[in-house]
């Protein structure tokens, strides 16, 4: 294979696309703003320069490694080259760091201290915050946007949502929504994931921790809380455990400790959803439908896209409200037979959770059936302010009398888990064997657009899975012009839940070692089928008894 000669040192070109992967692959951590694996290549920050032979400058992440090129990434010139960047960068930035929701997560913050800035030369042009708190999923502050475009390609090449984009020219470069309105009066659709890739506190996820403590404090309230399928496989990261691995059970016994009254788990609310909505499926099938394919309604986001981009298809939306509302409503209802104020927490990876708890159509009498959703990256802040010791904790079990929970449920957190638990549920045959062959007909992996087909009796059913909003959009181009699905999984994060905003950050590789953890997770239980988990039948002749429709359903009207 050709050689570049990096700093010195030959390293060998192995299909890396641009000298800043090669360089990285070297051990030499160059740094970016504006480089991101999944994105296209913007090329606009500048810190990722390196030098040539020639003593020219060449961008890392927009120059492809060429056998014979000798490169240097750290010299006197470049050092103070990319000083200044980061110099200009905080002059135009507001610099709050102690009160910044991304204090300790921030690229900028980091880099200014690995360059060791003392001093900026320049007067501050943004010193004051510019606040965008109009959405209830996430919060923008203008005078924090370094300009790197990461959330302008990921809301418009990944989530084909275009709520953001470039505006203004030379100093006055922002980015805006349309005609600067807020957030919440754009094509929005909360998915975060624009956060999730923004480099500094310009786009952070909504801060709800306060409510959930001051309801922990009110001596007249019960607090009950549920834990999302997801949250459990990315938390223990941050404690310094095994990423993937999973860690309800100590999150348990962090939530016990801070004073909540009952804690669920989601993966319950998730079987109820795999009864409903097969339950639909199957009705919907033999009645001949015309309002097909079903399209799942787990995901808020993607419900929020299909409201509005295609009205049209609402129809085809299942009438099943997520496992979170679904849960809410059952333990809701079990809290009105306390003395105390009933008030549910959700614990969810994902920041259109907010958004989802706070629509009308989940109101009881104006009050919310989850009254807050806090993200995991708000649990492991809670964590820390308690100055619970999360890796001292021993792992505990969650509450009855809605403890048990199934592998089916459990999966629904990794993109086509929703599928294989309805597959489970609607195959006749029960066997183990089938059970294990069930994994492998196509529902896994982190690819964003699946397809497969399963036979229901002597009918061959063909089912899509989708991750991201733009392979999300490009199935239905291909379902308008005439192809043929009946089943649609649709999560409006690439990867699914684990890869949600709420999350903590995140590679690839390590999304996917998140969606294992959730495999070995079901693997570990000894019930993997949502209609054999022993609650649903208690559930459904008590609590859910001629309520059904009322308290697991709902109808998304255009
Ligand atoms: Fe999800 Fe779901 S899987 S939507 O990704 O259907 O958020 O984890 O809780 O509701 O169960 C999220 C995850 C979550 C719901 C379930
Ligand atoms: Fe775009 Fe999602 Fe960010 Fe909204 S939350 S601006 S849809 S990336």
């Amino acid at each position: 294979n050709e050689i570049v000669i990096i700093d010195g040192i030959p390293v060998e070109i192995n299909g890396e696309k641009n000298l800043l992967q090669l360089i990285r692959k070297a051990g030499i951590k160059l740094p970016t703003f504006c480089y991101h694996s999944e994105l296209s290549i913007y090329g606009a920050c500048r810190m990722c320069m390196v030098e040539n032979e020639w003593g020219g400058l060449d961008a890392a992440c927009s120059t492809p490694p060429k056998g014979g090129m000798k490169i240097r990434t750290n010299t006197q010139r470049l050092r103070k080259y990319r000083k200044m960047i980061l110099e200009l960068l905080l002059a135009n930035h507001c610099r709050d760091c102690t009160t910044c929701s991304n204090n300790g997560t921030c690229k900028l913050q980091d880099l200014a201290m690995k360059f060791n800035i003392e001093g900026v030369r320049f007067p501050n042009t943004k010193a004051e915050p510019n606040i965008d708190d109009s959405s209830l999923c996430i919060t923008r502050d203008q005078n924090k946007c370094i300009l790197c475009g990461d959330c302008v390609r990921m809301c418009n090449e990944v989530q084909n949502v275009g709520a953001i984009d470039f505006a203004h020219r030379g100093s006055k470069m922002t980015i805006s929504t349309a005609f600067d309105r807020p957030l919440s009066s754009s094509p929005c659709v909360g998915c975060g994931q624009c956060a999730a890739v923004c480099p500094t506190g310009a786009l952070v996820v909504k801060n709800d921790k306060s409510k959930v403590w001051e309801a922990l404090d009110d001596k007249s309230a019960k607090v009950s809380v549920q834990i999302a399928p997801a949250v459990r496989v990315a938390i223990g990261k941050e404690f310094g455990l095994t990423g993937g691995d999973n860690a309800i059970g100590r999150i348990v016994a962090a939530l016990r400790r801070m004073g909540f009254d009952e804690i669920y788990d989601t993966s319950t609310g998730a079987d109820l959803t795999v009864l409903e909505e097969s339950g639909e499926f199957i009705k919907r099938l033999e009645a001949g439908d015309t309002d097909m394919p079903l399209f799942t309604s787990c995901c808020p986001a993607w419900v929020n896209y299909c409201e509005k981009n295609y009205p049209e298809l609402l129809p085809n939306v299942s009438t099943c409200r997520s496992p979170m509302q679904m849960f809410a409503s059952v333990i809701k209802e079990h809290g009105r037979t306390s003395s105390r104020r009933p008030v549910h927490v959700a614990v969810m990876p994902c920041t259109a959770k907010k958004f989802e708890a706070a629509r009308d159509e989940f109101k009881i009498e104006d009050i919310p059936n989850v009254d807050y959703v806090i993200t995991t990256q708000e649990l492991i802040q809670m964590i820390k302010e308690s100055g619970i010791v999360f890796t001292d904790l021993e792992p505990e079990a969650v509450d009855m009398p809605f403890g048990t929970m199934t592998g089916a449920g459990l999966i629904f957190g990794v993109t086509g888990g929703v599928t294989e638990a309805v597959l489970r549920r609607l195959s006749s045959d029960k066997s183990n064997t089938s059970l294990m062959s069930i994994a492998y007909q196509g529902a896994r992996g982190m690819e964003g657009v699946k397809e497969t087909t399963v036979m229901y009796g002597d009918r061959e059913l063909k089912v899509a899975i989708v991750s991201g909003l733009k392979n999300t959009s490009d199935l239905i181009e291909r379902i308008k012009a005439g192809e043929h699905y009946d089943f649609v999984e649709v999560m409006a994060c690439p990867g699914g839940c684990v890869s949600g905003a709420g999350q903590p950050f995140a590679s690839s590789e390590e999304k996917a070692t998140r969606g294992k953890g959730l495999y070995s997770a079901d693997r570990l239980t000894n019930i993997k089928r949502s209609e054999e988990n022993p609650l649903m039948m208690s559930l459904y002749n008590g609590i859910l008894k001629g309520r059904v429709h009322e308290l697991l359903h709902v109808h998304y009207a255009a």
